[in-house]
Parts: C-alpha cells; structure tokens; sequence
C-alpha cells in the first residue's frame, strides 16, 4: 500500500499545492464550484460558495492532516484518545479560516467574485453533536489538545440527527429535527475502508483446551458495520492536525437477498433500518439518564468500534502488550463509555490470550475517568438484564471485576458487608443495575472531577467509600477551561484585536492566555475605556439585531445587558430569574413617573433549550416567554425593562450572545453545577456575574477579585440541611416571592393553571432548588448591580479588569494539567518537513 521508493520523486514533482494564498483560494474555489458541485459562474449561490470555501480550506488541513499522522507514525508517541459521545463543535468554517491564518486571503478572494464574507460563513450549519457544557467542553478540549501539539485523537458518534432545532410557538417550545448533513458536510473524509463489524446479543462460548483450561469467547451475535467519518481539526498557528473520528452505522450486508427473495422484504428493510438507526440520532438529555436500549446500544456501538481501531494501531507498532499504557491514554468523558473499559478486558483476555492480572494492569493504567455531575438522576445505571442481552460476555466480565474488586475490599475493611454493599459494581435492586460510575472508577487510574467544589464534593459525598478504599490520590480536580480562540478571536474579533494592540501588537496571548495580566495596567485609562466600551456597545447591536430578525422585538442597547443562556433545568435556576423579573416589573409599575426617571433601564435575555421530555422545565419556558410578550408591551416600563428569548440557542448564537452581556446569571443552587463553562466565556468577553457560589464561579471570583463580581445564596454546606427544614417545617415564602406568585396566579401571563405545578414545586413540595431561600439574596445582589451599572467608568474598569484575570481558564491551561497528571504525555511539535 506503498509507493515504492524510486516512484516518490516523481509523484512529489505532483504534491498537492497548499492553499496559502488569495489566488490559491481562488483556483481552488473555482475548481470546487465547477467540478465537486458541478456548477458554474452563472449559477453560484451562497451555499454553493461555502460549500466551495469549505473545501478549498480543507485542501490546507488535509495536506496538514497527513503530515501529521505521517510523523505520528514515525515517531510513535503516546496517543490521547478522548472518548466522548457528545463534541458540540459549531461551526467549522470561521474557526478554520482563523486557525490557518487564511482568513484574510479568502475573504479577498470571496470578495472580488462578489461574495460577502460573513453571508457565506451564515451558511453552514452547526455540527450540533452534544446538549450543552459536557459536549462543548470535548469541543473546546480537542482543539487546545491540537493547539499545544498533543497527538490526539477524538472518538464519537456522527449522529444524523444532532440537537433538536427549537421553535417557540405561542410561548411554548416545540422542537424540530436537526437534519445537519443535508447538504452532506464539506469538512469530513468519509472512509468507507475503515469498517468495523459490531456484534450485539449471541452467548458465550465455553471450550476447553488441552490443559482444560476454559477460554470464553462470545459468539453467534448480530453485526452492525461502523464506518468512519474524519473530520480534521486544525489548531491556532500550528502544523498539528489532529483527527475526530465519528462512526455511523449501516446494516452489516447491504442488504439480505435470501429473505429478500424468499419475498420476506419487510424483514429484510427492517433489519436495515435497526442498524442505521443506531447512529441516527442524538439523546437530547442533559444531566438526566433516561435507560433506553438503543443509548446502551449507541454506546457499545461507538465503543467497540473505537477500541478496535485504537487497538489496530498500536499492533501495527508491534510493541508488546505490556507497552500499551505506555502508548494509549484513553479518557473517558463521563460514564458514557465506561463499556470501554470491559471490551479491552474482553480483547486482552479472550481474544489476545492475556492472564486477568496482566490484563487488568494494562487496562487500569491506560482508562481515567471525569466525572461531570453529583446529581443523582444523571447517574448511569444499567439494568443487568438488558446488558447481559445486549452484551453477555460483557455482562460476565462485569461480574469478574466486580468479584476481584469486592475481595481486594473485604480484605482492607474485613466484614464490612455494609461498605461490600454500598460499593459493589451492582446495585441489588429489583431489577439489579450496573452502576457505572462505579465501574469507571474501579476500572481507571484517575478520576477527576471538573472545578474545585466539585471534585471535593465527589470526594466526600458520591465516591466517599472509593477514597476510602483506593486513597485519596487517585480522585483529582481539573478545572474546566474554555478555548480562547473560538470564544475570544472568533467571536469577538474587535476585542481580540484592542487587547493585541495593547499587548504589543502580538496575538502570543491567544496561545497563552496568562499574557492578559498585561492590559490591567490600562483599566483606569480613560482612551482604552472608551474604545472598551465602544466594542461592548457594538456587540450589544449585534446581539440586538438577531433578536430583532427573531422576534421583531427592538432592543435598547444602552440599557444593562442581563443574560442567561444554558440549557433548561431546575437546578439552573431559570425560574429564580424571572421570579426576579416579575418582581422587577411590579416595582417598575408602582413608581411615579419622577422616580423612574432613575432607573436603570435592563433587557433580560434568556436562551436555551429544554430536554423534550422535561415537562417542568418546559413550563419555565412558557413563563418567560408569557412575561416577555406582557413587559414588552406594557407602556408603563417601556424603556425601563425588556424580555428576550433567544430562539435556537446554539453555538453560533453563543458567538454573538456571549461578547454582549454586561451582566450574566450563573445561578444554580450551590453544589449542583459542577463546573459551568459559560460562566468562563462571558467573563473572558468583559462580562460580569451575578452568581452562585457554586462550580467554577468561585474560581473565578478568586481570579478576578470578588469585588468584580455579584456572589450571592447559601452554600453548598447549608444545602442539606434547608431541604430538610422543607420537609418537616413547610416552605416560608417571603412577601415578594409571595406577590410574585399571586401575580401568575392572577392569569396576566395566561391562565394560572399552566404554572401550578412550577409554584408548588416551591411552595408545597419542599423547594429542592431553594428558590425561596435564594429569592432575597438574589434581589440584592441584582439591587447592586443596578448600582454598580450607574458608574459607567468603574463598570468599564471592572470589565477590564475581570478579563486581565482570566488567564487560568484557558482550555489549554486544563489540558496541559490532564497531560502531566493523568496521561504523562508530553506536546510533539509537528515540523513542517516532508518526510
Ligand atoms: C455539564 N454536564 C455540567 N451533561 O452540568 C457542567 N448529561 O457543570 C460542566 O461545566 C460541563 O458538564 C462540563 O464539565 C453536561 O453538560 C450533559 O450534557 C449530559 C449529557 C448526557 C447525559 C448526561
């Protein structure tokens, strides 16, 4: 499969010429028009012009690509690979342009064919695989992995279906699907030659051989074929491309002829069908298990056709087994591929004829595993009975583990049945259930958790017993990062540049986001906050007219800019917000008109998306949306106050929504959000916060100084406790939450039954967010910030300030911590040589 030596001269005299230049993106452009689209000067669109661009730049990153995995080869490091079911990446193009420093020569190129530039990158729809922070995370960590030279590898699900599409109809959302590959995706190598055949059900097969040793193997099953979709992911002024794998599924023979012809066609179909439904669609949940087969069905998927191609490359080196873990760092992005772990035990010892012990070594040393939540209804648990039909060697070896395990227990805590119980891989349950955290932990070297509080709160409260029984060493904190270059240069390109410009005109700080210390010394400048606040202004506009192009509402950019955009969900706290908006307006109406010449006049902008099936959160919705059409037409507070709901809040909407708050809500009840990531983006985008002291916010409160920052509510200590006095005290609504109440209950946000349920979760089923108990602190800290808005110099230096301290969370930052503690691998700088 070599071009053999004396042939390479003369196929280099043809190598592929890199797009550098305008006239090079231009001929490529027009080849891509006329020969990969078929199409001609008189008939290119817009879509058709992106389709061309697209392809015209991936010529770069593929050239780029091959080089790579060309010099990976030869110098055979320690690969990462990241296995993650969910990477929300957005959209590619920009980032690409941006990345390979073609950004300038293109938009020329485009310009003089008569396209515009941002028309263009309109186009392209957003590869929506993921719900929310733990999708985007894998987005942001796979790009700063390639950014700092990591060879890595992502591993997912090419879904056909990513996040649902989100209408808001009467108030209500109503979800549409998201077709993504409609026009097929520009920016992926599909390679049909890369398939692996997946087997489900069958049994397990017990021989014995000549010494009557037993050897198992798991026969007589089903297959489905993966094939693989590669999409390469460029870095920030890099040579390194790295590569994210995606699989779809197909039937494993094209199609069964013998019951075809036997005119059994329906079965035929149907077998079709159910291996392509596999891949076809992603599971709208966020921090909630639901226990569908087909998701167990998606992950062995997934999993198995990961580890087979991990394994493949590392027997090509032919190192010895005992080298894998040398080789092969696999990180498990939350429980999802925790199967992961038992298919190598099932490769090393039924297929590879390795003892348990050898095997388990290897297994353990090359698995880690983060953990990205404590909430007890997003804990994985599958039920033994449809895993061991699904899976039953999988199941067996499960029970292997478990039994070692428990023995290695019994013999540091002697007679502990209690402890046997809590900690045993199966919950004895009726039916019984594989807990999966649990697995992940047993079967990894590392488990972290995602901020500070968080990866404490895993340590005493969750995993207490596992610390007790491995040390505390092996639970670990990596705080969440996010990367700079979509989330500053891209989606605030005019601040990306003012801060270069004051950094000595260099853009090194995007690679090492520490350098923003550099521009604190320019806060109190009274030139520098103009042009600060001037950016702010101008993305307050831009915001302002997606928002007019949604709804037809007009926003009034001078006013406080108050934002909260993140899935639905009652441990976010959306409702707290509004309660406080209702509350606003009541206050807002009471005032004579003298008094309310000193108001502070805010738009409050909502966003995000609800899981289908989550009835409550649904309902917050409508509430929004309810206060929103009666705020925005009541004459008494024009100009005072404005509701937004962001329709189809997705990454590329983040783009635009996230440089243009002055003010974003991070409120969740303390200890539930276990890092947030968005939080991280508004700040870095000159944003302050009103928040919780909860998940990363209190990092950032001790980065950028808790006088920048709006902290109010109980603790995570004082949780428990507040839900007990719930229970067996009754809630107490103060006055305004009360008025609140009574207001919805009075119809003016439609009729009142459709918010009964919502008020009683607070008010009758003892308030397990603590809505009640934050209200009041709430009120205030949003009380100060109206304050603190009224100084426009010291909000400007504020804002300068808080983005001057955002050093640390850098996704970089985050990576480089995992590489030196988890994967003891070291950055492997690609040169730009030929071979
Ligand atoms: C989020 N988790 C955390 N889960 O909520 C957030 N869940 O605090 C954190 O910053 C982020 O992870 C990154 O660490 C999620 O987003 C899910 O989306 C999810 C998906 C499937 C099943 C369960």
């Amino acid at each position: 499969s070599v071009i053999p030596l004396k042939s390479r001269q003369q196929w280099k005299k043809f190598a592929v010429k890199e797009v550098e230049s305008k006239d090079d993106f231009q001929s490529e452009f027009v080849r891509h028009v006329e020969i990969t689209l078929g199409r001609s000067l008189y008939n290119c669109d817009e879509l058709a012009a992106y389709q061309a661009a697209a392809r015209s730049i991936k010529t770069k990153l593929i050239v780029q690509w091959n080089r790579t995995q060309q010099q990976h080869t030869l110098s055979d490091p320690k690969r990462i690979y990241y296995l993650s079911l969910e990477f929300l990446m957005g959209r590619a193009m920009d980032n690409a342009l941006l990345n390979t420093g073609l950004k300038d020569a293109s938009r020329q190129g485009l310009d003089e064919f008569g396209f515009r530039m941002e028309d263009v990158l309109e186009q392209e729809p957003d590869a929506g695989l993921g719900n929310g922070g733990l999708g985007r995370l894998a987005a942001c960590f796979i790009d700063s992995l390639t950014t700092s030279n990591y060879p890595a590898w992502g591993y997912g699900i090419q879904y056909k279906y990513g996040i649902f599409q989100q209408k808001i109809v009467d108030g209500y959302q109503v979800e549409q699907p998201d077709y993504w590959l409609v026009y097929s995706n520009p920016w992926e190598i599909t390679r049909r030659e890369i398939a692996v055949d997946v087997m489900f059900n069958g049994y397990v097969q017990r021989t014995a051989d000549d010494q009557g040793i037993v050897k198992k193997s798991w026969v007589g099953g089903d297959f489905v074929r993966a094939i693989a979709h590669d999409m390469p992911i460029p870095g920030y002024k890099t040579n390194n491309v790295n590569n994210l794998r995606l699989w779809s599924s197909e039937p494993h023979v094209e199609f069964d002829f013998s019951k075809f012809n036997e005119g059994d066609y329906d079965q035929a179909v149907r077998e079709q069908n159910n291996a392509e439904t596999i891949s076809s669609v992603l599971y709208p949940n966020d921090n909630f298990y639901s226990g569908k087969e087909l998701r167990l069905k998606q992950q062995y998927f997934w999993v198995a056709a990961s580890l087979s191609d991990i394994v493949r490359r590392f027997k090509k080196t032919r190192r010895p087994w005992k080298e894998f873990s040398d080789q092969v760092a696999i990180q498990l992005n939350d429980t999802h591929p925790t199967l992961a772990i038992v298919e190598l035990m099932r490769i090393f010892v039924d297929r590879e004829g390795l003892d348990w012990d050898s095997a388990w070594a290897i297994t353990t040393e090359t698995f880690a595993y983060t953990n990205h939540t404590v909430l007890p209804e997003a804990l994985e648990k599958w039920s033994v009975d449809v895993l061991g039909h699904l899976l039953p060697r999988h199941l067996e070896i499960i029970y292997d583990i478990n039994l070692f395990f428990l023995q290695m227990v019994d013999k540091k805590f002697p007679k502990d049945r209690e402890l046997l119980s809590r900690v045993s891989i199966i919950e004895e349950s009726s039916p019984k259930q594989v807990r999966m955290a649990y697995l992940a932990i047993i079967g990894s070297h590392k488990v972290n958790g995602v901020a500070e509080l968080h990866s404490e709160l895993i340590r005493t409260t969750i995993f207490k017993d596992f610390v007790a029984i491995y040390g505390a060493d092996k639970f670990m904190n990596v705080t969440n990062g996010i990367t700079p270059r979509r989330w500053l240069l891209q989606a605030n390109p005019a601040l990306a540049s003012l801060i270069a410009e004051k950094l000595g005109g260099s853009y090194d700080y995007l690679k090492d986001l520490g350098l923003l210390k550099g521009i604190e010394k320019y806060a109190h400048d009274s030139e520098f906050q103009t042009q600060w606040y001037n950016i702010k202004r101008a993305n307050k506009e831009r915001l302002a007219k997606l928002v007019k192009s949604q709804s037809g509402l007009v926003l009034n950019p001078d006013a406080l800019f108050d934002v909260q955009v993140k899935r639905f969900h009652e441990y976010k706290r959306q409702q707290l917000n509004i309660f406080g908006v209702i509350h606003r307006y009541l206050e807002l109406k009471a005032l004579s008109s003298e008094e309310k010449k000193k108001v502070v006049p805010r738009v409050s902008i909502f966003g995000g998306k609800s899981a289908p099936g989550y009835y409550m959160a649904k309902v917050i919705i409508k509430l929004i949306n309810s206060v929103a059409a009666v705020v925005n037409e009541d004459e008494d507070v024009k100009g005072l106050l404005q509701v937004a709901f962001v329709e189809d809040y997705n990454v590329s909407k983040a783009e635009i929504i996230t440089p243009a708050s002055d003010i974003s809500e991070h409120i969740s009840t303390a200890g539930t959000e276990a890092s947030g990531t968005s939080n991280m983006k508004f700040v870095l985008n000159g944003g302050l916060i009103i928040g919780t002291v909860d998940g990363a916010n209190i990092e950032i409160a001790r980065e950028v100084g808790e006088e920048n920052m709006f902290m109010f509510g109980h603790l995570a200590e004082a949780v428990e406790d507040l839900r007990f006095d719930h229970r067996y005290r009754g809630v107490k609504l103060n006055d305004k939450l009360q008025k609140v109440f009574e207001t919805i209950q009075s119809g003016i946000f439609g009729e009142s039954h459709i918010y009964n349920d919502l008020i009683s979760s607070i008010r009758d089923n003892g308030d397990h967010y603590l809505v009640s108990d934050d209200f009041d602190t709430y009120l205030d800290a949003q009380r100060r910030v109206d304050e603190a808005f009224v100084d426009k110099d010291t909000w400007v230096s504020k804002s300068i300030i808080v983005v001057a301290n955002m050093g640390f969370f850098s996704s970089d930052r985050a990576i480089d911590e995992y590489a030196e503690t988890i994967w003891n691998v070291e950055p492997l700088p690609i040169a730009n040589f030929d071979e």
